[in-house]
C-alpha cells in the first residue's frame, strides 16, 4: 500500500465519522479530476483544491510531499457546495495552513492531483512571458531568433506603409469614398489570431501596461525582456508600449484632411485569410476586394488615443522629452477632435476581414480620457469634464450585467483607477471617494468568489466572449482595493484569480500556454497554430485564452455540442474555436498586471 494510503486509513481512523466513506469509491464523482493551481501557490496566499462529486458526503484529503509521497497535512473536504456555472457539487480541500516551499501532491477523496509547487517565485517567469506575448506579436518587423527563438518570422505587412481608406460597398451595402490620403501605419502589434490592428482595442492594452509601469515602473527594467531595444537604458516594458504606440499615432488623421486630429477606427484585411497561415510580408492595398484598408475615424477610436497617449505623455517625460511632447500634442488634438465629431460610432466596417470593436455608447471614453489629460495637464476643462461626467460618481462595474469592472468597450475605470492611484488635484475626500468605488467594486467581486464552488470572480449569468479576461481585470481591482486598503482578503482575491486560470476551475485545465500540466495547447492564431511539421509553432508561453463563452459562436465549438454544457465548461482547445479559444493583446495586457504585481510583492 501505497504509504499516502496509509496515512489516509489512519487519518480515517482517527476521524471516526469519515472513516467508513474513505474506503469505498463514490460512484456518483461526476469528474474525477482534482482541480488546482497546476504551476502553484504563492506561501501566504490561501491554498485550495477541488474535486467535483455529486454525492453529499464529506471525503479525507491529504497533501502529500511529491518525491516522498509522505504526507504534510491532512484533513476533511465537507460536502460540496453547487458551482452554479458548471454544475458540479465542489468539494474543497483548504491546505492553506501549508506554507513551506516544495513540490506537492493533492490527494482529494482517493483523487490525485498533478504536481504542483509552494513557492515564492512561482509567478516570476511567467510574468515576463506573458509580456513577451506583444514582442512576438510585432508587425512589420522580423522577429528575429535571438528574440524571438522557435517564435522566430519575417516581418508582416510592411505594405501597412501605404494605407488608405476603405472605398467601396459594405457587407451592409452602405457606400464608402474612401479617402484622399495614405498614411504610414506600419508596425504595432497583431490584434490577436488575425491580423487586424483595431485602435479601440490597443488603448486598453496599451494603458493596462502604461497603467502597471506607473504602478510599479521596476517591473520590467532595461534588460529584462530579451527584445530588441533591451539595453537602450530605458524599461523594456516602456520600449514594447511605445512599438504599439508609434503605430496609434500612426492612425491619427493628418492635418489638413476633412475631420484631421481624429483617429481611424482600425485597419485590417478586406478578407479574412485562412489558418495557418503565416503574415504576409505585402499585400497589394488597393486591389479592388482584397488587400487592406483603414477604416473611418470614430469617436471611440479618437478619444482612446487621447488617453493614452496623454498617459505616454507624462510617464516619457523624463525619458524623452520628444516623444513625451508628440503623445501630448497627439492627445490634446485627439481630444478637440472628439468634441468637435461627438458622434462618429463606425466600427463595423466593411463587416467582414477584421473584427468589429464598434462602440456606440461613448460617456466612459470621455471621462477616460478626460482623466487621463488632467492628470498630465492639469488643466480646467479637463478637470471639468471629469468632474461633470456620469462615471465620477458612479461604480465601475456594477451593472447587473457587467462581468468586469473594464474591457476594450468600458472603459471608465480606466480613468478612475489613475484619478484613484496617481497624483492629482482632486481633494482628499474626492479621492477617497473614487477608492470607495473600487473597493465597493472589489467586494462584490469577493462575494462572488464566496459563492462560487471553484472561487472565480465571474457570476454564472456572465460568461462572455473573453471572460478569463474579466477575471484577470476583476483581479487588478482587486489588487488596487489591497493597494488602498492593506486588508489581506482583497490581495488573496488576486491570487485566486491566477488559481482558477491555472487550473482550479471545473475543467481542471490551465488556459495559460506553457503553465501547468494540462494546458492551452491550439489557441485560434494564424502562426501559432501548432502544426510544427509545417513551420507552425506550439504558442509561446504565457499566453492566456480567452476561456469559456456563455454563448459561443463559432462552428468547430457548436458542432462540438458547446451549447449544451454548463458555461462554465464552453470552452474548446482547438484552432478553430475563435469564441474560445483565440488570444489578444487586451487579455494577455492585465495577465501581465496581475502576474507582476503578486510577483513584486514577494520581494526579489
Ligand atoms: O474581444 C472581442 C469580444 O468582446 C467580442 O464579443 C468579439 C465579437 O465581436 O470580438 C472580440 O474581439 C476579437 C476581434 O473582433 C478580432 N480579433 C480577435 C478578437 C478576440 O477574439
Amino acid at each position: 500500500m501505497k504509504r499516502w494510503l496509509w496515512a489516509l486509513a489512519l487519518l480515517a481512523l482517527s476521524g471516526g465519522k469519515v472513516m467508513a466513506q474513505v474506503s469505498t469509491a463514490d460512484a456518483q464523482h461526476v469528474n474525477r479530476v482534482v482541480s488546482v493551481n497546476q504551476v502553484g501557490y504563492l506561501p501566504g496566499a490561501p491554498k485550495y483544491g477541488m474535486l467535483a462529486a455529486a454525492g453529499e458526503r464529506a471525503v479525507t484529503w491529504a497533501l502529500l510531499d511529491a518525491a516522498t509521497q509522505s504526507v504534510v497535512a491532512a484533513g476533511v473536504a465537507e460536502p460540496g457546495r453547487r458551482d452554479a456555472a458548471s454544475g458540479d457539487r465542489v468539494l474543497t480541500a483548504d491546505f492553506s495552513d501549508v506554507t513551506a516551499p516544495g513540490t506537492y501532491i493533492l490527494v482529494l477523496d482517493d483523487v490525485q492531483s498533478v504536481p504542483f509547487r509552494i513557492g515564492a517565485d512561482v509567478y516570476r517567469q511567467l510574468k515576463t512571458d506573458a509580456l513577451r506575448y506583444f514582442y512576438l506579436s510585432r508587425s512589420g518587423i522580423e522577429l528575429e531568433p535571438a528574440f524571438a527563438g522557435r517564435w522566430a518570422r519575417p516581418a508582416g505587412h510592411l505594405s501597412d506603409d501605404a494605407v488608405t481608406c476603405f472605398r467601396g460597398v459594405d457587407a451592409q451595402g452602405t457606400r464608402w469614398d474612401g479617402c484622399d490620403y495614405m498614411v504610414n501605419a506600419r508596425g504595432g502589434w497583431y490584434d490577436a489570431g488575425d491580423f487586424g490592428k483595431y485602435v479601440v482595442n490597443a488603448g486598453i492594452s496599451v494603458w493596462t501596461l502604461q497603467n502597471l509601469y506607473e504602478r510599479l515602473p521596476d517591473a520590467f527594467g532595461d534588460g529584462t525582456l530579451n527584445i530588441p531595444e533591451s539595453g537602450s537604458g530605458r524599461p523594456d516594458i516602456l520600449d514594447e508600449t511605445r512599438w504599439e504606440m508609434e503605430w496609434l499615432l500612426s492612425m491619427q488623421v493628418p492635418d489638413g484632411q476633412p475631420q484631421a486630429g481624429m483617429v481611424h477606427h482600425k485597419l485590417h484585411d478586406e478578407r479574412w485569410g485562412g489558418i495557418p497561415e503565416l503574415p504576409p510580408a505585402t499585400v497589394e492595398n488597393r486591389s479592388p476586394g482584397a488587400g487592406r484598408s483603414l477604416m473611418p475615424p470614430s469617436t471611440a477610436a479618437t478619444l482612446n488615443l487621447a488617453a493614452v497617449t496623454a498617459q505616454c505623455a507624462r510617464i516619457w517625460r523624463t525619458l524623452d522629452a520628444a516623444f513625451a511632447a508628440r503623445c501630448l500634442q497627439a492627445a490634446e488634438r485627439a481630444w478637440q477632435a472628439a468634441h468637435d465629431n461627438p458622434i462618429f460610432k463606425y466600427g463595423n466596417i466593411p463587416g467582414q476581414g477584421g473584427g468589429n470593436y464598434d462602440d456606440a455608447y461613448l460617456d466612459d471614453e470621455f471621462y477616460w480620457a478626460a482623466a487621463e489629460l488632467w492628470i498630465t495637464t492639469g488643466k480646467a476643462s479637463y478637470r471639468d469634464a471629469v468632474r461633470s461626467s456620469p462615471f465620477f460618481t458612479r461604480t465601475p462595474g456594477q451593472e447587473a450585467h457587467d462581468a468586469a469592472a473594464m474591457n476594450w468597450g468600458n472603459v471608465a475605470a480606466l480613468g478612475t483607477i489613475s484619478l484613484a492611484l496617481l497624483p492629482n488635484e482632486l481633494a482628499g475626500d474626492e479621492i477617497a471617494a473614487l477608492r470607495g468605488q473600487i473597493i465597493a467594486a472589489a467586494d462584490g467581486y469577493l462575494a462572488i468568489m464566496g459563492s462560487e464552488g471553484y472561487r472565480v470572480s465571474l457570476h454564472p449569468d456572465r460568461y462572455y466572449w473573453g471572460s478569463n479576461s474579466d477575471v484577470l481585470n476583476n483581479a487588478i481591482i482587486l489588487a488596487l482595493a489591497y493597494d488602498f486598503t492593506d486588508e489581506a482578503r482583497y490581495l488573496n482575491g488576486v491570487a485566486e484569480s491566477l488559481d482558477y486560470l491555472l487550473g482550479r476551475n471545473a475543467l481542471a485545465f490551465s488556459f495559460i500556454s506553457g503553465y501547468g500540466t494540462t494546458t492551452m495547447q491550439h489557441p485560434h492564431h494564424r502562426f501559432w497554430a501548432n502544426l510544427p511539421a509545417q513551420g507552425y509553432p506550439p504558442p509561446p508561453p504565457g499566453a492566456v485564452a480567452g476561456g469559456p463563452n456563455g454563448s459561443p459562436s463559432d462552428p468547430t465549438a457548436l458542432e462540438a455540442g458547446l451549447s449544451d454544457a454548463a458555461p462554465a465548461r464552453r470552452y474548446l482547445d482547438e484552432v478553430g474555436s475563435w469564441s474560445t479559444n483565440e488570444v489578444t493583446i487586451n487579455w494577455n495586457a492585465p495577465l501581465v498586471w496581475v502576474t507582476a504585481y503578486l510577483d513584486a510583492l514577494q520581494g526579489k
